[in-house]
């Protein structure tokens, strides 16, 4: 029996971005870690400064509050990252339903993402070393080295230091 646990188990970091510029900011922030504590199963490990920023690629008057949490899941060993990711990430998009996000994403004719305000976005960062490029997800997320909202809290919190 020694060991069992971490015998068949790998411990996974997921770092997951957090966005709110409109409603409670706050409370929609801490809402959606509590729902994401339920949902992954264990409480976040890590969370950084919940940080104001600029609407970033788009125009607004609504600033966001932005900030980074990191999960350590316990997955079996020999997991599939892609199907693994692609649970996740239903998780996320179920909580920013939940707290009220609606619409599906509009893209302009360059075929870039067009943004808007919102209660919350839940985007994967990064999850372990996992390289993961199919048609719903990209992990490591695509825009995160550009966007400071994302690397001031990342780096905050990282185990990479
Ligand atoms: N999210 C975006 C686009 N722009 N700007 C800030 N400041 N914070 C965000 O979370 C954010 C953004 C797309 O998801
Ligand atoms: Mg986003
Ligand atoms: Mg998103």
């Amino acid at each position: 029996m020694r060991g069992r646990v971490s015998d068949d188990r790998d411990k996974v970091e997921l770092y997951l971005s957090l966005g709110s510029n409109q409603g409670d900011r706050r409370k929609n922030i801490e809402d959606a870690i509590s729902l994401l504590n339920i949902d992954l199963g264990t409480p976040f490990k890590r969370v950084s400064s919940l940080i104001e920023t600029e609407p970033w690629g788009f125009e607004s008057d609504d600033k966001f509050i932005n900030a980074v949490v990191m999960y350590e899941l316990e997955l079996p060993k020999g997991y599939n990252p892609e199907a693994e990711g692609l649970m996740i990430l239903e998780i996320c998009k179920d909580i920013e339903r939940k707290l009220g996000r609606t619409g599906t994403p509009q893209y302009d004719e360059k075929g870039d993402r067009i943004y808007t305000s919102r209660p919350i976005d839940i985007d994967i960062l990064l999850f372990g070393d996992n390289k993961i490029d199919c048609e719903e997800l990209t992990v490591p997320h695509k825009l995160m080295y550009e966007r400071e909202f994302v690397m001031e809290p990342l780096k905050e919190i990282s185990s990479d230091k």
